[in-house]
C-alpha cells in the first residue's frame, strides 16, 4: 500500500503528539528522526504480521543467517525507499519545517560489525526480504558497535561508539521470547531405566532479550528481521535485601551477564581465545536455537521434520557451536538418541567461509569450554571421538592427514573443522577462494565429499550501493533500462552498454564530476579541507591489515613525492589519494601504517611542489555512511591484496557499480570482475596466487629486490628517515626486509609486486588523460556489475544450500 506525502505528514504529526508529547514547532531534528522511525516502523510491523501469516500457512522452509556481526549503517532513507515512499517522507517533512537531508545525516550507523562480513551479512538479509524469502537474522545486541576512530597526532584513537541512542528506534524489544542461557556448573550423567539422563546443576543463568529489526524488501509487502539478543541478568533489582556477601555477588553476576551483550569485537581477520568471546558466542547461538526449536515445537508438535523445515547458515566459525547446542537440546531435552540428533542437526547446517588467514581461524582452548560449558563440551568430545575414527580409518593411520582434519587436538578446539565435519554444505565466497578451499585448506575433506564444496561469489545491495546512494546513476540507468526495473533485476544493468556509447560515456563524466564536487563540499565543511576535484580520486578503503597492502599503495605515493622532488618537471596524472581504515586497537603494526599515512600526508600537503599535483588524505572513521558518500566520488579503486588472501572482498563491487576503475591483483572476486569486462577495462598487476605460492615454496628473499632496485632502496629509506614530523618508521621497513623468527620477511610480498604495481598505476594515470577512453571504460565496469548484485548472490544460497523458492516476477 502507497503513503502519500499528506497521509505521511499526518501519521508523523500524531506520532510526535503521542509518543514524545510536543507538537510540529517544539520538536527538535532529534524527535523528527525517532518520529520518522517510528511511522516506517508502524508499516513494517504491519506488512511483518502479513508476512508471518503467509509463512504459517506455507509451512515452508525457513532460513536462520547467524552471524556475530551485522553492520546495517543507517535505516531511515533505506526503509523509505524500500517501502516506496521515499519521495513522499522528503516531502512531508519538507512541509513541516524539516530538511529531510539533515534528519538522515543525524541517524547513527548502526554500527554491528567490522567490515566485509557484516556488511555482507546487512546486505544479504535485504536481499532475502526484497526475494521473499523467510529469513531472520541472528546477532547480539552491542551496546556499543565498532569503536569510533579519531586521527590524533596523525594517530588512531578509539572511541565508544554509543548508537543506541537514536539507533533504538528501530528496535522493539520481545520480553515474552526470552531465553534462558546457562553457563558453568557441572554434568551428571546417568542411567534411568537404561536411557540415558543428563544432568547440568549449579550453572548461571544469562536472559537472552530479544530486540528485533525490521527489514523491508524492496517493492513487496515481505519483512523479515534482524533479531540481536541483549543479555540480562535474573538476579532480581531490588538488591538491598540481601546479605552483603550476596549482594556483593550478585552485582558480580549481573555485571558478569551484561557484559556479554557491551561491546563488539574489534579484531577483524584475527583471533585472541578471550573467554568473553566465547560467552558471547555460546550465548547468541544458544538463544537463537532454543527460540528456533520452541516455535517449531509450538507449531509441529515434533522436532523429527525440523531439518525440512529449517536451514541455519553458520556465517564463518563464529556461530559453530549451533551444532553441540542442537545436539543437545535433540539428546538431553528431547531425548534422540545419537544417530537420529545428528542426522538431523547435520542436516540443518550450512557454513560459509570468509578468511584463508591462519591467524583468523577460530582454536579455542578446551579447557576454556570445560569450564564455561560443561555439557557443550562433552558433545564436542563425543562429535570430535567419533571423527577422529573415521579419519583414522580413511587416512590408514596416516598421523599427519588425521592431525589436519581433527576436531580436538593438542589441547584445543578447532571450529572450522567441526564445521566440515558437520555441516551439509560448506562455501567459499569467490571463485579463487572456494578453490583454495578445496585444493589447500579443507583439501582432505573435499577428496571424501566433493558434493558439499560449492562457490557462492559475494554480491552487495545495489539498491543501497547504487541507487540509494547515486541518484544521477540510478536516473541513467533507469533510461537506459526503459525504467526502474532493473532493482529487481541487476541483469538488466547490461543495456546500459546498448544506448549510444559516446553520448552515456559523456554523462557518466558528468556524474561523476558532480559526484566529486558534492564530496569534496561534505569534506570541507567536515574537515575544513579543499579537495582537488580535477585531480583524479584515487581510493583505498577498507579495514587495515597487512595483506590488503595499504602500506604498498603508500610506498608508490612517497615513489611518486620523490619524483616530484627530483624534477619539479616529471609529468604525471595529478590525483588525490584518499584512504580510510580502522586498524585493530591491538594491531600495533596496523597502526604504524596509518601513522606513517598521516605523517606522509602532512608533509605531502604542505609542500607547494605537491601543489594541485599530488594530495593525500586519511578519513576518519571510515564507516558504512561514509562509504556511500564515497563511492560514488571514486574513479580508481584499489583492490591490492596479496593474490590468494582477500576471500572476496565487496568494496571492490561497490566501486565498480558506481564507475570506478579497478587497479587490482587477480585475487578474490576480481577475477571474476575481470571476467565480466576483460583485461583491458581494468588495471591489473601483480604475482597471481599460484606464483604467490610458488615463490613461497622456493624461498622469497625481498631484500634482493630492495638490493636491486634503487627506487625501492630510496622509499624504504625514507621510511627509515620519516617525514616532517621526524617520526622514523623503522619497524615497518624492518618486516620487509628481515625475516623474524622462523619467518620470512615481506610476506605480503610488498616488494615483488612493487615495479608491476607501478607500471599499472603509470598506465592508470596515462589512461585518465583520454576522459573518453576513461568513461567509456567506466560504462563498461557499470554495466557488467549487476553480477555483483546480492540477489544473484542470495539467489544461489537459495537455490543451492537452503533448497527454498525465491520471487517470481
Ligand atoms: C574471530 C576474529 C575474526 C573476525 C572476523 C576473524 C575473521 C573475521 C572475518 C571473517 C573477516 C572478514 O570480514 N572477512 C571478509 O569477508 C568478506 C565477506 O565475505 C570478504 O569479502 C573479504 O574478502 C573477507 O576479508
Amino acid at each position: 500500500m502507497g503513503y502519500t506525502s499528506k497521509q505521511l505528514s499526518k501519521l508523523m504529526v500524531d506520532k510526535l503528539r503521542r509518543t514524545f508529547g510536543r507538537d510540529v514547532s517544539e520538536a527538535t531534528d532529534a524527535d523528527m528522526f525517532q518520529t520518522c522511525a517510528l511511522v516506517l516502523r508502524d508499516i513494517m510491523s504491519g506488512n511483518r504480521v502479513e508476512t508471518r501469516e503467509k509463512n504459517q500457512k506455507n509451512n515452508a522452509r525457513q532460513v536462520h543467517y547467524l552471524s556475530l556481526e551485522f553492520l546495517v549503517g543507517r535505516s531511515l532513507e533505506k526503509n523509505a525507499f524500500n517501502l516506496g515512499v521515499l519521495p513522499q517522507l522528503k516531502e512531508a517533512l519538507g512541509s513541516l519545517g524539516f530538511s529531510a537531508a539533515d534528519l538522515f545525516e543525524l541517524e547513527p550507523d548502526a554500527g554491528l560489525g567490522n567490515g566485509g562480513l557484516g556488511r555482507l551479512a546487512a546486505c544479504y538479509l535485504e536481499s532475502t526480504a526484497t526475494l521473499e524469502i523467510p529469513a531472520t537474522g541472528y546477532s547480539i545486541c552491542y551496546e556499543l558497535g565498532i569503536f569510533k576512530q579519531k586521527i590524533v597526532d596523525g594517530q588512531q584513537v578509539e572511541l565508544p561508539d554509543n548508537w543506541l541512542q537514536l539507533g533504538a528506534a528501530w528496535l522493539v524489544t520481545r520480553p515474552e521470547d526470552t531465553e534462558e542461557v546457562h553457563f558453568g556448573g557441572h554434568v551428571d550423567v546417568s542411567y534411568e531405566n537404561g536411557r540415558r539422563v543428563v544432568r547440568h546443576s549449579g550453572y548461571t543463568t544469562v536472559l537472552a532479550v530479544p530486540r528485533d529489526m525490521k527489514i523491508a524488501g524492496y517493492k513487496t509487502n515481505h519483512t523479515n528481521r534482524l533479531r540481536l539478543w541483549d543479555a540480562k541478568s535474573p538476579t532480581p533489582v531490588d538488591l538491598s535485601r540481601f546479605s552483603s556477601g550476596d549482594y556483593v555477588k550478585a552485582v558480580e553476576e549481573k555485571a558478569t551477564a551484561e557484559a556479554i551483550a557491551k561491546v563488539l569485537y574489534p579484531e577483524d581477520n584475527h583471533t585472541e581465545g578471550k573467554m568473553l568471546r566465547l560467552r558471547q558466542q555460546y550465548f547468541f547461538v544458544s538463544a537463537t536455537v532454543q527460540s528456533i526449536v520452541r516455535k517449531h515445537k509450538a507449531k509441529y508438535g515434533t522436532l523429527r521434520n525440523f531439518h525440512e523445515k529449517h536451514a541455519i547458515q553458520i556465517n564463518d566459525t563464529h556461530p559453530t557451536l549451533v551444532i553441540p547446542e542442537l545436539m543437545r537440546i535433540l539428546l538431553d531435552e528431547e531425548g534422540y538418541n545419537w544417530d537420529d540428533a545428528w542426522y538431523i542437526t547435520t542436516h540443518t547446517v550450512s557454513y560459509t567461509n570468509h578468511t584463508v588467514l591462519a591467524e583468523a581461524l577460530e582454536r579455542w582452548p578446551q579447557d576454556l569450554i570445560i569450564n564455561l560449558l560443561p555439557r557443550i563440551w562433552l558433545i564436542l568430545d563425543e562429535i570430535s571421538g567419533k571423527y577422529q575414527r573415521r579419519l583414522e580409518q580413511e587416512f590408514h593411520g596416516d598421523m599427519d592427514r588425521v592431525s589436519r582434519n581433527a576436531i580436538i587436538w593438542d589441547g584445543q578446539v578447532r571450529m572450522a573443522n567441526l564445521c566440515v565435519c558437520a555441516c551439509q554444505a560448506i562455501n567459499g565466497v569467490s571463485a579463487l577462494h572456494s578453490d583454495i578451499l578445496k585444493n589447500d585448506v579443507f583439501h582432505d575433506a573435499y577428496r571424501r565429499d566433493p558434493k558439499k564444496f560449492l562457490n557462492v561469489t559475494n554480491g552487495i545491495d545495489h539498491r543501497r550501493w547504487l541507487a540509494q546512494i547515486n541518484p544521477g546513476l540510478h536516473e541513467l540507468m533507469c533510461e537506459a533500462v526503459g525504467s526502474g526495473d532493473y532493482l529487481l533485476h541487476p541483469e538488466l544493468m547490461v543495456q546500459l552498454e546498448k544506448k549510444a556509447p559516446v553520448a552515456t560515456a559523456k554523462r557518466l563524466g558528468e556524474i561523476k564530476a558532480a559526484n566529486k564536487r558534492a564530496f569534496s563540499d561534505w569534506y570541507a565543511r567536515e574537515a575544513g579541507v579543499l579537495l582537488n576535484t580535477d585531480a583524479m580520486f584515487d581510493v583505498q578503503v577498507k579495514r587495515l591489515h597487512e595483506y590488503k597492502r595499504q602500506l604498498l599503495n603508500a610506498m608508490h605515493i612517497i615513489y611518486l613525492y620523490q619524483r616530484l622532488k627530483d624534477d619539479p618537471h616529471f609529468t604525471f596524472t595529478p590525483r588525490v589519494y584518499l584512504f580510510g581504515a580502522k586498524a585493530a586497537p591491538g594491531y600495533a603494526m596496523a597502526k604504524q601504517i596509518i601513522h606513517l599515512i598521516n605523517s606522509l600526508a602532512n608533509t605531502v600537503n604542505a609542500d607547494p611542489a605537491c601543489k594541485d599535483r599530488l594530495q593525500v588524505v586519511f578519513l576518519e572513521n571510515y564507516r558504512v555512511s561514509l562509504a556511500e558518500r564515497l563511492m560514488p566520488a571514486a574513479e580508481l579503486s584499489e583492490q591490492i591484496s596479496t593474490a590468494g588472501k582477500e576471500a572476496s572482498g565487496t568494496g571492490n563491487m561497490k566501486f565498480m557499480m558506481n564507475g570506478a576503475l579497478t587497479i587490482g591483483t587477480l585475487d578474490g572476486a576480481n577475477v571474476e570482475m575481470c571476467q565480466q569486462v576483460g583485461e583491458d577495462n581494468m588495471f591489473l598487476f601483480g604475482l597471481t596466487a599460484n606464483e604467490v605460492a610458488a615463490k613461497v615454496q622456493q624461498g622469497y628473499r625481498s631484500y634482493e629486490y630492495y638490493n636491486q632496485n634503487e627506487t625501492l632502496r630510496r622509499i624504504l629509506d625514507q621510511m627509515t628517515r620519516g617525514f616532517d614530523d621526524g617520526v622514523s618508521y623503522t619497524d615497518i621497513v624492518n618486516s620487509l626486509l628481515f625475516a623474524p623468527n622462523g619467518g620470512m620477511a615481506d610476506q605480503y610480498f610488498l616488494l615483488a609486486d612493487f615495479e608491476s604495481y607501478r607500471a599499472a598505476q603509470a598506465l592508470a594515470g596515462q589512461t585518465y588523460l583520454d576522459p573518453k577512453k576513461w568513461n567509456q571504460m567506466a560504462l563498461v565496469n557499470i554495466a557488467r556489475s549487476g553480477l555483483f548484485a546480492a540477489d544473484r548472490a542470495v539467489t544461489e544460497y537459495a537455490k543451492n544450500i537452503w533448497h527454498v523458492d525465491v520471487r517470481k516476477d
